[in-house]
């Protein structure tokens, strides 16, 4: 592990090429903005290589529903009127990859979410409104095996940009190296331990706070794991420890460097019963979950699953400083623009 890192990542984040975004139609022709989506579509056929090599089925995604993830840590989702239906634009597709994986146990979308963000994410060079994941759903998997694909999958996609992209990555100034696996796995409880000893503030019953978690990610030079989160830091649907009550069988992956969140996954509940008194407990209503609940009572198997985003993944395998970097056409919280 490194010692904590003086400079912030913010700090070096220039926010006046924000003002840039509204004219996208220019700086996607940027020999820079260029090489980026190379590698851009490099990692996403990379990504397709080695999950179908696993026996993974690439379905089609869901883009609006009735119903979609609420757990988004703070952002809202997209409400419109669908012939006189509430409908939701997909925050995250994890309901509808439980339905998929219920047919086919292996599948993964290329899943376009939108989460409107607060205002505050425009600062941290990691929060897009619009972006894609790529969201993995896996039967009878358990989230070791999840952190294994996962695992896998960012091992496998950075060795192809390495042999594919030698030269834009050197123009790009970044030096990249294979990540050495295993990589390491940390209890949310000694991520916050560590955390507590450099004096950063963070919670044993929470998800860990944006800064907090990319100071963490600063003293570490590989991709490294955070796994068993409480209950009250995420969504419904992480699967609860029968045998540890309050701790989540559930994970992130974090990027090295000051980088901070690659991807998050859990073990899902599965049980109807146990699904209401979570949604309850986290203040959702399950009559809003019409379907979702009628499939649950019909009967799915437990799964495990993840979704890694493709920008943030860019942004790592680039070394760009912001997130917006890596998109041809970016949304950014309170920016207007094409
Ligand atoms: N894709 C994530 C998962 O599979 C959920 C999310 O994006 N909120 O757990």
């Amino acid at each position: 592990m490194r010692k904590m890192a003086e400079t912030v990542y913010v700090k070096e984040l220039d926010l006046s090429s924000l003002g840039s975004l509204s004219k996208s139609y220019i700086t996607i022709r940027h020999p820079r903005m260029k090489k980026v989506l190379r590698i851009q579509a490099t990692i996403c056929m990379a990504a397709r290589e080695y999950l179908d090599s696993l026996g993974f089925i690439e379905l089609l995604p869901p883009i609006i529903g009735p119903v979609t993830d609420p757990g988004i840590r703070g952002a809202k989702q997209v409400t419109f009127n669908f012939y006189g239906r509430e409908y939701k634009v997909m925050s995250s597709a994890i309901l509808y990859k439980q339905m998929a994986m219920a047919s086919l146990g292996k599948i993964y979308f290329f899943s376009p979410n939108i989460r409107l963000e607060p205002l505050d994410s425009a600062k941290t060079g990691r929060h897009l409104v619009e972006f894609v994941q790529i969201d993995i759903e896996q039967a009878h998997a358990s989230y070791f095996d999840a952190m294994e694909i996962a695992e896998g999958l960012l091992t496998y996609v950075v060795k192809k940009v390495l042999k594919e992209h030698e030269e834009d990555l050197k123009d790009l100034g970044r030096e990249l190296k294979v990540p050495r696996r295993p990589f390491k796995k940390l209890t949310h409880k000694e991520a916050v331990d560590i955390l507590r000893s450099h004096g950063i503030e963070a919670s044993y019953e929470h998800e860990i706070p944006w800064e907090a978690e990319k100071e963490l990610s600063y003293m570490f030079e590989d991709p490294f794991f955070i796994y068993d989160y409480p209950r009250g830091a995420r969504g419904f649907y992480d699967r609860e420890d029968p045998e540890r009550p309050g701790i989540l069988r559930d994970f992130d992956m974090l990027y090295p460097e000051g980088y901070g969140e690659a991807v998050s996954g859990a073990e899902r509940e599965y049980k109807v019963e146990k699904v209401i008194e979570r949604m309850r407990a986290t203040g959702e209503n399950p009559a809003k979950y019409g379907w979702y609940i009628e499939m649950l009572k019909y009967g799915i198997p437990p799964s495990a699953g993840f979704g890694i985003g493709v920008e943030r993944l860019t942004r790592y395998i680039c070394g760009l400083k912001a997130i917006w970097e890596a998109r041809p056409y970016p949304k950014v919280a309170g920016i207007y623009s094409p």
